[in-house]
């Protein structure tokens, strides 16, 4: 069931976020809050996946500071404009006024880069591949929200390379694209990738990707962005090397980041109106297991899921022996999402099967017990591809074509989603086209047979891609 999911998206947000456990929202700061255990173990098992992609493709973890000095944060003139409404400042060292204004970071390039200029000598310390995952900081003016738009963002995964060659930093923009669609791949969140406009590109980059995904509500939310940095950096940071030819050259650079929106992606993209429903690649508890007590057979239903739980030790398995009915055992751990739960009672263990409930499809069914660790394992892996296709089939739905600015106008007000559109090219025109389809422009897609513009009827020469984003 689906009806509060999809007609009252915002209510059901924000009680499964504090009723599974996820973060705990009383905070008193705007914007911040409190990573619940539960939660805080998702967390941690989305990051595992990230780091090995990253890792795989011999990325460096690294750790570098909070507090970025005034006068390096301001150097990138581009990078600071962008910012500077969102930087918080400490501007005191307990009562003392401080000689040199330090920022929160925002992002970690100015301080990142600094010693990319001490460490990088020559071509043969390139490419050079680092990655950090931090809390930064933005003093967000929009609503903040859970997860979605936080004034601290707790899982700050960003990575920064510098490389020889523009081709080389090109290259890198796409292995950072194919890592992330892995990534998201893995998780089931489905995605859509555009180039941003100019205008509205990281600050201080040459040009920006993103990834955006769409909502139950229809509203859309950017969930990845992959930057090309061109010189850019480099150039106010001094980061230079010297090239085969024995020459000093500046470095190209890409960075690219993810953030806390990838987890509310997860637990949103999958949920129903019971709860979550977890991918079991980052279930903290991938199989309950609810003992089935009868008068006398307490000490057999035990022992026989205990039993069980050895055999599948390869899982993330709970026995829940709280001293409750098993009813509301079931009800809790549908709202936490738990992938699969298994029954186990007296009648089970006489006819030698095991009860299995799928949260994905809230079926149940018997299985026999002589090979229920394949059989878990099966189920597992087909709730996975399962819940992979609904979110996708559910995505391509949202995703529209519009012939003329009021179709795109139309479909935006009635359906959201990601409405296509052809465009010209001109700032001029796709400016025009946000305001009067009343939505933003998530990103440019080049496609190859062109229409015309639905604004000035020139001819295309790409698409843009339109929705309202969180
Ligand atoms: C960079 N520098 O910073 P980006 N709350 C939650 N998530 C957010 C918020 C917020 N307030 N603001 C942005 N994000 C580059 C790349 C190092 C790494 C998420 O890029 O400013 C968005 O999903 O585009 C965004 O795509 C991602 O962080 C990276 O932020």
């Amino acid at each position: 069931m689906r009806e509060k999911w999809k007609n009252n998206f915002s209510e059901w947000y924000n009680e499964i976020i504090e009723k599974a456990e996820i973060l705990d929202i009383r905070y008193p700061v705007k914007g911040l809050y409190v990573w619940f255990p539960y939660g805080f173990k998702i967390r941690k098992h989305v990051l595992n996946l990230i780091r090995n992609i990253l890792e795989e493709k011999n990325h460096k973890e690294a750790l570098f500071p909070l507090l970025i000095p005034e006068q390096e944060f301001s150097k990138e003139a581009k990078h600071i404009k962008g910012f500077e409404d969102e930087v918080y400042w400490v501007t005191h060292g307990g009562l003392e006024p401080l000689n040199v204004k330090l920022a929160l970071r925002p992002t970690s390039e100015t301080a990142i880069y600094p010693m990319f200029a001490v460490w990088i000598r020559s071509h043969s310390d390139m490419p050079l591949k680092v990655y950090q995952i931090v809390n930064t900081f933005r003093y967000e003016t929009k609503h903040t929200r859970p997860l979605i738009r936080l004034r601290e963002i707790t899982t700050f995964k960003e990575a920064h390379t510098a490389h020889a060659s523009y081709e080389d930093a090109e290259r890198q923009v796409t292995e950072a694209t194919e890592m992330y669609k892995k990534f998201f791949d893995a998780l089931g969140v489905p995605y859509s990738i555009s180039r941003r406009p100019d205008w509205d590109k990281f600050p201080g980059a040459e040009y920006t990707t993103a990834f955006d995904t769409i909502f139950p509500d229809s509203r859309t939310l950017q969930i990845a962005t992959v930057h090309n940095l061109g010189q850019n950096f480099a150039k106010t940071f001094n980061v230079q090397f010297e090239n085969r030819k024995g020459e000093q050259e500046y470095v190209y650079q890409t960075c690219y980041g993810i953030s806390d929106r990838v987890i509310a992606s997860l637990l949103v993209i999958h949920g129903d109106d019971r709860g979550l429903c977890l991918m079991p690649e980052v279930a903290p508890i991938q199989i309950v297991i609810v003992p089935i007590w009868f008068k006398d057979s307490e000490r057999d239903v035990d022992r026989e899921a205990e039993k069980l739980k050895k055999e599948l030790k390869d899982l993330r398995v709970h026995i829940d022996d709280r001293d409750v009915r098993p009813g509301s055992k079931y009800y809790d751990w549908e709202i936490k999402g738990v992938p699969l739960r298994i029954e186990i009672g007296p009648k089970d263990i006489e006819q030698e099967k095991i009860t299995v409930v799928r949260r994905d499809t809230c079926k149940k069914q018997q299985i026999s017990r002589g090979n229920a660790a394949r059989k878990v394992a099966e189920i597992l892996s087909s709730i996975s591809e399962d819940l992979r296709k609904r979110a996708w089939g559910e995505f391509n739905e949202h995703v529209y074509f519009a012939e003329s600015l009021g179709e795109a106008k139309k479909i935006i007000s009635e359906k959201g989603g990601i409405v296509k559109v052809w465009w010209c090219g001109e700032e001029a025109c796709a400016k025009e086209i946000e305001n009067e389809a009343t939505a933003d422009i998530l990103g440019i897609v080049n496609e190859s047979s062109g229409g015309k513009c639905v604004r000035c009827e020139k001819k295309a020469r790409s698409m843009l891609q339109l929705g309202k984003a969180y």
